[in-house]
C-alpha cells in the first residue's frame, strides 16, 4: 500500500484564485500544509478579474464585501465608495494576494481539465491543460458560482462581422465604444449596470429585453473617513452579526421582522419609501414575508412599478420595464445607478424581444421580427451557467470512476453545499446546497472555508485519511434544501438559481434559501452530533472495500 503522503506533490490543490481560492491558500499554508493553487486567468480576483465591463460594481456594500478572517486586512484596506466598482474590488484582491504573499502558490494561465481520485494512493490527480498533473490529498474547488458564461444560440451569430462581448469575458483593454451603435442583449444585473455606463459613450444603444427585472437604486456615494473609521472600529462585531443575518451583512433599520399585513397601506408606503431611499437589494426585506407571501410581494412590486413610471418619461417604455412574469426576489434583484433614467436619453431604445423575438443575426444587424437593427457591437449580457457550470466542465471522477457530472445529471446537490458521496476529500466551496449567491459571497466563502478546516482537523484528530458524506445524509440535506426553497416564492421564477436560463439544464433550486444564520445553525448542529452525515476512514479500508466490491 502506498502512503498518500509519500506520493503527493502537495497536501492540497486549490482550483481558482478568486476570493475563496485566496482564503484557502492562506489557510492551508498557515496550518503548515503544502498547497498548489491553479488559476485559468493571469491574475487573482476570479469574478472581478474577468468582469471588467463598464459599470461593473458590487451589489453588497463594500465594507461587508471583504474578508473578516484576518484582522490586519480589514484595518489596512480602505474602501472609497459605499458600493465598490469592479476595478476597486480587483485591486482589493491584488492587495490580499500581495499582503498575504500568495502569488507564489498559484500557477496562473493554467486550466484544470480533470480531477480523478486514485483509490490506491488516496490522492486526487488533477490534470492541467498544459499536459501536466498535480497530486494532492485534498482537492478544493474554489471555482466560483458565476464563472461559466451562458451564450445564446442565435442563428447567424457566427456571421456577425462587428465585435461581440460578454461582460464576464470583457477585454482587459476596454474596447472603444464611442460613436458606435451597440446592442445589449440581456437585462440581468450585468446588463443593468452596463446600460447607463455605455449609454453615455455610444451613438445609439439598443437594449434587447426578454424579461424586465426589478431594479433598486444603490444610492451609492463616497464613504466618508468618519464612517469608515467607525466600521473599522466595530469590525469584529460587524462580522459576527453578519453571520447571524439572512443575507450576510448587518441589517439597516428599514428592515422589519413583521409581515406587510401588520401595517396600514400608508405605513407600508412610508416604509418602502424609506427602504428605497436607503438603497440596495435589501429593499426586498422591507417586510419579512416579501419572498414568501404573494400579497406582500405584490405590495412591494407595485411600489417599484410606481417608481419606474415616475422615472421613465415615455409611459409605453415604462410599462415594458415593469416585470409581470415573476415575483420580486424570484430573480436576483438588481441594484443600479441610473438604469431607468437611461431610457429617457434620446440615444437609448428599449426593444421588447419577448413580444417580437430575435430571428437571427446577420453580418451587421440583429433581425427582430421583420426589423433589421444595424449595429457595430453586440454585448451578450446573457448570464452564466450558474453554480454547477464550471464544476461540470471539469472531468471530476471519484471512487470507482464515478463522474460528478453524472451524479448531478438529475439535479446537483452537495452535503452542506460542500461535499458529495463517492468524492472523498473533495470540497466544493459555495456549492449547490449552500447559501452562496443568496448571501454576501464573502460570508458564504469564509464559513465554507472554515468548515473545510474543521473537517480536516477532525480527520487528523481521528487519525483518518479521508472524509466524505453518506448518501443518506446527502439525500436528507437535499430534501431540506428543497423544502426551504418550496416554502418561498423563489421557485416560481425562471431564474438561474433554478438553472432555468440554460437550455436543457435540470430545473432544481440549487442554493440553500433559509439564510446564512439558519445555515450556520444547521452546520453547527450536525457537526456537534459527532459530525453527523460524514464518514471518516483510511485509504486502505477503502481500497479493500473496493477490491471486495469488484
Ligand atoms: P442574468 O441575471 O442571468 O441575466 C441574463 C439576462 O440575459 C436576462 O435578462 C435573460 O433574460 C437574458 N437572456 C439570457 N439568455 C437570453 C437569450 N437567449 N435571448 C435573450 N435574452 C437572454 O445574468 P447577469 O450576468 O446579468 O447577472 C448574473 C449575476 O452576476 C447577478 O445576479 C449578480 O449576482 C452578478 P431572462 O430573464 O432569462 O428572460
Amino acid at each position: 500500500m502506498t502512503s498518500a503522503y509519500e506520493t503527493a506533490d502537495f497536501d492540497a490543490v486549490v482550483v481558482g484564485a478568486g476570493f475563496a481560492g485566496l482564503h484557502l491558500l492562506h489557510s492551508f499554508r498557515e496550518r503548515g500544509m503544502t498547497v498548489q493553487g491553479v488559476e485559468a486567468g493571469d491574475g487573482v480576483g476570479g469574478t472581478w478579474y474577468w468582469n471588467r465591463y463598464p459599470g461593473a460594481r458590487c451589489d453588497v456594500e463594500s465594507v461587508d464585501y471583504s474578508f473578516g478572517f484576518h484582522p490586519d486586512l480589514q484595518q489596512e484596506w480602505s474602501w472609497t465608495e459605499r458600493y465598490a466598482t469592479g476595478p476597486e474590488i480587483h485591486r482589493y484582491a491584488e492587495f490580499v494576494a500581495n499582503r498575504l504573499n500568495l502569488r507564489d502558490l498559484i500557477r496562473f494561465r493554467t486550466r484544470v481539465e480533470s480531477a480523478v481520485f486514485n483509490e490506491v494512493s488516496g490522492l486526487w490527480v488533477v490534470g492541467l491543460d498544459d499536459g501536466t498533473e498535480v497530486r494532492a490529498r485534498f482537492c478544493v474547488m474554489a471555482t466560483g458560482c458565476l464563472s461559466t458564461t451562458n451564450l445564446p444560440d442565435i442563428e447567424g451569430i457566427g456571421d456577425f462581422t462587428g465585435d461581440i462581448y460578454h461582460p464576464g469575458r470583457w477585454p482587459h483593454e476596454s474596447p472603444m465604444l464611442q460613436g458606435k451603435r451597440v446592442a445589449v442583449i440581456g437585462t440581468g444585473s450585468s446588463g443593468i449596470q452596463l446600460v447607463p455606463a455605455v449609454a453615455r459613450e455610444v451613438a445609439q444603444l439598443y437594449v434587447l429585453q426578454r424579461s424586465p427585472n426589478y431594479v433598486m437604486p444603490a444610492q451609492n456615494g463616497p464613504l466618508h473617513p468618519e464612517q469608515l473609521a467607525e466600521v473599522k472600529r466595530t469590525y469584529p462585531e460587524r462580522r459576527r452579526m453578519s453571520r447571524r443575518t439572512r443575507r450576510g451583512f448587518p441589517l439597516p433599520t428599514t428592515v422589519t421582522n413583521q409581515p406587510a399585513s401588520s401595517f396600514s397601506a400608508a405605513e407600508q408606503h412610508e416604509r418602502l419609501e424609506a427602504a428605497w431611499a436607503h438603497g440596495g437589494a435589501i429593499f426586498t426585506s422591507t417586510f419579512d414575508d416579501i419572498t414568501t407571501n404573494p400579497d406582500s410581494n405584490q405590495v412591494a412590486a407595485d411600489f417599484i412599478a410606481g417608481k419606474i413610471r415616475g422615472i421613465v418619461k415615455d409611459p409605453a417604455v415604462a410599462t415594458k420595464l415593469i416585470p409581470t412574469d415573476h415575483p420580486l426576489g424570484g430573480k436576483r434583484p438588481c441594484v443600479d445607478t441610473g438604469y431607468y433614467e437611461a431610457f429617457n436619453r434620446p440615444n437609448v431604445e428599449l426593444v421588447d424581444i419577448r413580444e417580437t423575438p430575435v430571428q437571427r443575426i446577420t453580418s451587421n444587424a440583429i433581425q427582430v421580427g421583420e426589423r433589421l437593427i444595424d449595429v457595430d457591437v453586440i454585448i451578450l449580457a446573457t448570464g452564466y451557467d450558474a453554480i454547477t457550470g464550471t464544476l461540470n466542465a471539469i472531468d471530476i471522477r471519484g471512487r470507482r470512476g464515478v463522474k460528478l457530472r453524472d451524479e448531478w445529471c438529475d439535479g446537483a446537490m452537495a452535503y452542506l453545499g460542500l461535499m458529495a458521496p463517492k468524492f472523498p476529500n473533495l470540497f466544493t466551496i459555495t456549492g449547490p446546497g449552500s447559501p452562496s449567491v443568496l448571501c454576501n459571497m464573502f460570508v458564504s466563502i469564509e464559513q465554507h472555508v472554515e468548515l473545510v478546516f474543521t473537517l480536516l482537523a477532525e480527520l487528523r484528530q481521528r487519525g483518518a485519511e479521508v472524509v466524505e458524506p453518506t448518501q443518506e445524509a446527502l439525500e436528507s440535506w437535499g430534501e431540506r434544501v428543497a423544502d426551504i426553497a418550496d416554502s418561498t416564492l423563489l421557485v416560481t421564477a425562471n431564474s438561474w438559481y433554478l438553472g432555468a436560463n440554460v437550455p436543457g439544464k435540470v430545473r432544481q433550486f440549487m442554493p440553500y434559501a433559509g439564510g446564512m444564520a439558519s445555515f450556520v445553525d444547521d452546520c453547527e448542529a450536525l457537526l456537534s452530533m459527532d459530525f453527523e452525515g460524514f464518514t471518516f476512514g483510511d485509504v486502505a479500508s477503502y481500497s479493500e472495500q473496493e477490491a471486495a466490491a469488484r
